[in-house]
């Protein structure tokens, strides 16, 4: 399908920005995406799709409410996807005051911006399944009662509310997009499936013998990002901006999926995984499950891909990346 449109991505550099500048490039219309200056190369995802010539990259940070509304004049952007966050929930105890300036008042900067700049725009808030941290039901959809449990998921909840409140106030076509956890081999090795990819190749080429990681009987709902990225797009195409629970309904326990990863490659995830109390966190969610029902219903999206494949995939992505080393 072509089409002529234009989109600013916030967030290009990373997992989710990556997966969604390939797909809209494939549709046809013309990607900026937000860069903010870093001392590393911050392009590596872009170059692994073999994107990074097809993105126009616009200086700026969504801390920076002047540098978005020139971001969003020069892309003339039809849809803006805010994707930039500090997205790790162990860091945010850390940097609490960072993470909410950058999850949560950083919202407020770009509603500002399209506000101010291009009310017309569509636009998307990747909001996040950790909003609904210490879980109110036992599947969690659009109703279900937020209970934040880090300072990233407070951030994110702040954000949340204020597209949800510039629809309302405004008329803007903004969706909040609730996304479960998604992975791929593009995932930050700091997040826990990457971690155990990593590790599972580490270990099998020889390496390494161990592999440390904190709570192992927590759950969650695992799908792959390249799945996930459709439905934000999705999300833009109808005619109001809402807000949408994305998951697989399927939850896992890192446990179980350290036995997929280990299992992979014939490995027993037992004779390598230790619990090491430094990767436990201040406040846990012990167990998130989605229900995507909305999602399936109105946008017609369904999850393609099952964490066994997922998995798969990013154990052989690793196994080529640590081998090459
Ligand atoms: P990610 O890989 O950590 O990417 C985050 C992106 O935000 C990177 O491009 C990063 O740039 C950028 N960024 C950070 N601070 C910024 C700032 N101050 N100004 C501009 N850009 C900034 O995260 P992801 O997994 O793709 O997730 C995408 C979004 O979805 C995030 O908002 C995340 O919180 C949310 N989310 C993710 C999941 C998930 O399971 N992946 C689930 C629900 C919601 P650099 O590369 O320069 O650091
Ligand atoms: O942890 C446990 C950890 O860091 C998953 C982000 O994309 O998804 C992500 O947040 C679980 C937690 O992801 C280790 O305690 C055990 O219970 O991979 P994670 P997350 O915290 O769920 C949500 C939806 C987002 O929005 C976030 O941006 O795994 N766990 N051992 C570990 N986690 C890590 N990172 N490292 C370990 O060694």
């Amino acid at each position: 399908m072509t089409s002529a449109k234009s989109a600013l991505i916030t967030g290009v550099t990373g997992q989710d920005g990556a997966y969604l500048a390939k797909l809209l490039l494939e549709k046809g219309y013309a990607v900026s995406g937000l860069l903010a200056r870093r001392s590393t190369d911050t392009l590596w995802r872009l170059r692994e799709l073999g994107i990074a010539d097809d993105v126009q990259l616009v200086d700026g940070d969504v801390a920076d409410l002047a540098s978005l509304i020139r971001a969003i004049r020069h892309s003339k952007a039809d849809e803006i996807y805010n994707l930039a966050a500090q997205s790790f929930v162990g860091t945010s105890w850390q940097q609490p005051v960072l993470t909410a300036q950058v999850d949560g008042v950083g919202v407020i900067n770009i509603l500002e911006a399209v506000r101010l700049a291009s009310p017309e725009s569509r636009f998307y808030q990747a909001s996040t399944s950790e909003m609904f941290g210490l879980i109110q039901a036992e599947k969690q959809d659009e109703k279900t009662p937020f209970y934040p449990r880090s300072p990233y998921g407070v951030a994110k909840l702040m954000g949340h509310w204020a597209t949800v409140n510039y629809r309302e106030s405004f008329g803007m076509h903004a969706s909040s997009g609730i996304l479960f956890n998604h992975e791929s081999p593009l995932r930050g090795i700091e997040f826990v499936t990457r971690k155990v990819t990593d590790g599972v190749a580490r270990i099998k080429l020889g390496k390494v013998k161990k592999l440390a990681l904190g709570n192992i009987d927590a759950k969650r709902d695992w799908g792959f990002a390249g799945d996930y990225v459709k439905a934000m797009w999705l999300m833009l195409q109808q005619p109001e901006g809402d807000d949408y629970v994305i998951a697989t309904g399927v939850t896992t326990t890192v446990r179980d999926m350290c036995e997929l990863a280990f299992g992979h490659v014939g490995l027993d995830y037992r004779d390598h995984v230790e619990v090491d109390p430094r990767y436990m966190r201040p406040a846990e969610v012990d167990v998130l499950l989605g229900n995507a029902a909305k999602a399936n219903n109105k946008l017609g999206w369904y999850p393609e891909t099952s964490l066994k494949e997922l998995i798969s995939m990013m154990v052989e992505a690793d196994l080529r990346r640590v081998s090459k080393e």
